[in-house]
């Protein structure tokens, strides 16, 4: 077989063409010519189009796929990558929630040193071990992703995570400060100098009525620096926009023609507090009048109040409302009923924005909004004070594209893609003539493909840059009906592939997704995750990248008593740990530091004490650190989780707790 499928024709033609040739249908005659792929594909039952698709999104083994699809994991806390075409699972990265396998969070007694200061606790009411990861943001130069880092936004908690891509590992959390929640985020500027995350539900601090939800409630946009150099979050110089009690949506930053906007879209301007307003639930009160807002934020603007006219509020840089209405820093702009997304296009021109409970997209002109703001050519004004844009005098276009339009993607070629959440499709339609289309083709429906079922999100390769390329597209569907064996009540998600460069936009592959709520996902080229790392230089620290002051060489390993504090200082190489014999007394604080002194890639080892809850992924070079009390006495059989080598099984020890 394996010869009859290398044959020369195949080599010689490539997928593109074979693909037209076996969709030209005639299967058997047509294939049996290509070296008997035609048989393989009947004796799968697969029809000429369905083995094309299999040709177009298989990836050999050994091969790499092109591209990576960074997806969200929503209330699973994570992050995850896979591979583009293939969708093959690369790997899984926890953020706000404790992961064993890689031995996030589950450290014994000891807080770790992310998940830990990840929680305020004067905000929250607990220390936190699950968040709702929603949108990953791939750090940005030029306006293109850099493969330096990734944030997430947790909607539950209003808080932000940061990946670094060197090792793929979370740093740094950062609890917002002033913000219960999180939607519009995480969304970088062109040049990552701020990840933008605003509130979702506008809250207050402290328990104030909810009928004073009107003048006590405030929404708020937060531009945290970004640490060039480390890519965390630095709060010192992070600043915050108050904004009115609408309920912020989904945000995105402005690009080349918008560089320096933040639009961020908005439903319940109603400022319906549901049943204990008028009686009548949210979804009722919140869906009364014909327009909301979308929220246009001048953020370079406002980076200069910050340093004059801000007030500090726990810990930021705080610019309350009518220092914003004062200064110019917000504007607002009509938006059909109860809006979703709101994306700006590659080329940085329009802001497109779903509807939702409009059948239709929103296309604005952000050269006619910066000409609005500038002319001060106001509608009117809402009831806090904020200038209202006139609708018409900014709005390029609109384009009927179906029921329930939700998130919007492009492909850089005058084109944006949008999910139908109702209809269980995606539409593209053509831009305006800023983005290369000519103004007789503009603003129009041009395809439309099925997905199953209830998209969410969508991902265009790229699509979120002004490198957007219009290769693939990846339809996040909510759910999985039909397509998988049932394996129980909570049903996976469902991830499908479409094929942008085919004349018509086409399913092509598709994948469950059996581990947590994806949201929103970007889609990065393999081929710009250069700063990627097999393995640490021996003896790092992971969380600095700088070696480690307790990394300890070969040879050098020792424990150290000082009253009840015991302190190992430990070697871990195939296939033993040195020391592997621990002898302590119960009741002392014991601090494990070890250092992998393996320096191949793949060479991980853990670390494991059973009835300690301790587990640590040793990966090549790092030094990590543990600490337990010594609370039960025994005699416990340490040993490495990791299938390290031939003699892993011999990778134990012992920790004796000696009374
Ligand atoms: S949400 S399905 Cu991005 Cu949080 Cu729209
Ligand atoms: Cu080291 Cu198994």
């Amino acid at each position: 077989m394996a010869t009859r499928l290398r044959s020369p024709l195949v080599a010689g033609v490539g997928v593109v063409a074979l693909v037209v040739g076996l969709a030209a249908g005639a299967l058997t005659t047509r294939l049996t010519g290509l070296g008997g792929l035609g048989d393989i594909a009947a004796q799968r039952g697969l029809t000429a189009e369905e083995a094309g698709y299999a040709l177009q999104s298989f990836v050999a083994p050994g091969k790499f796929d092109d591209y990576a699809l960074v997806s969200s994991g929503g209330h699973s806390g994570q992050i995850h990558i896979l591979g583009i075409p293939s969708l093959r699972l690369i790997k899984t990265i926890p953020v706000f929630t404790p992961e064993s396998w890689s031995g996030y969070g589950i450290q014994g007694d000891r807080p770790d040193k992310v998940l830990g200061p990840g929680s305020d606790t004067r905000k929250q009411a607990t220390p936190l071990t699950w968040g709702d990861a929603h949108h990953p943001a791939l750090s940005e130069t030029n306006g293109e992703y850099d493969g330096r880092w990734v944030y997430i936004n947790d909607r539950a908690n209003g808080r932000l995570g940061m990946v670094d891509l060197r090792d793929f590992k979370v740093k740094q959390i950062l609890d917002i400060p002033n913000s219960q929640t999180s939607h519009g985020g995480a969304f970088v500027t062109p040049n990552s100098e701020y990840v933008h995350i605003s509130s979702m539900t506008p809250t207050t601090e402290g328990y104030v009525p909810l009928e004073q939800y009107k003048d006590k409630y405030r929404g708020v946009s937060t531009f945290v620096k970004i640490d060039p150099t480390s890519g965390r979050g630095d709060l010192a110089n992070s600043f915050q926009v108050e904004l009115p009690p609408y309920t912020q949506d989904l945000a995105d930053a402005g690009k080349r023609a918008s560089n320096g906007l933040v639009f961020i879209g908005s439903y319940n301007t109603e400022m319906s507090i549901g049943t204990a307003g008028d009686g009548k639930p949210l979804e009722v009160g919140a869906s009364k009048n014909d327009f909301d807002f979308l929220h246009v934020v001048d953020w370079q603007k406002a980076e200069q109040v910050a340093r004059t006219k801000s007030v500090m509020r726990n810990g930021i840089r705080y610019i309350a409302l009518d220092t914003v209405i004062a200064e110019g820093l917000l504007h607002l702009i009509p938006e059909p009923r109860s809006p979703h997304g709101a994306d700006v296009s590659p080329d940085g021109n329009y802001v497109v924005v779903g509807g939702k409970l409009d059948p239709r997209v929103t296309i604005y002109d952000v050269e006619r909004i910066k000409q609005a703001i500038a002319a001060k050519d106001f509608a009117g004004k809402d009831v806090f004070g904020v200038p209202i844009l006139k609708l018409e005098g900014v709005k390029a276009g609109e384009v009927e594209v179906g029921a329930g339009p939700l998130h919007i993607q492009f492909d850089g070629k005058g084109h944006g893609f949008v999910s139908l959440f109702l209809d269980s499709a995606i539409s593209k339609f053509t831009l305006g003539p800023k983005a290369g289309i000519a103004p007789d083709k503009a603003y129009k429906l041009v395809d439309k493909v099925s997905v199953h079922y209830n998209i969410g999100h969508l991902a265009a390769s790229e699509g979120d840059t002004v490198a957007a390329d219009g290769k693939w597209l990846v339809a996040l569907n909510k759910w999985s009906v039909d397509r998988y064996p049932v394996v129980g009540t909570l049903h996976p998600q469902n991830f499908q592939l479409i094929d942008l460069q085919a004349p018509r936009m086409k399913v092509i592959n598709e994948t469950p997704i059996g581990f947590g709520e994806p949201h929103y996902a970007q889609i990065i080229k393999m081929s710009r995750l250069t700063k990627t790392i097999e393995a640490y230089q021996t003896g790092t620290d992971p969380l600095t990248f700088q070696k480690s002051d307790k990394a300890t060489a070969k040879g050098a390993e020792r424990v150290e008593r000082s009253g009840t504090n015991v302190s190992v200082y430990m070697t871990a190489m195939r296939s033993h740990f040195t020391p592997d014999v621990i002898r302590v007394k119960r009741g002392d604080t014991v601090t494990f530091y070890i250092t992998s002194i393996e320096t191949g890639r793949d060479a991980t080892h853990g670390f494991a004490i059973p009835g300690y809850n301790v587990n640590l992924s040793l990966d090549p070079g790092e030094t990590l650190a543990v600490t337990i009390t010594a609370s039960k006495t025994g005699s416990f059989a340490l040993y490495c989780t990791e299938f390290c080598s031939a003699l892993h099984l011999e990778m134990q020890g012992w920790l004796l707790v000696e009374p």
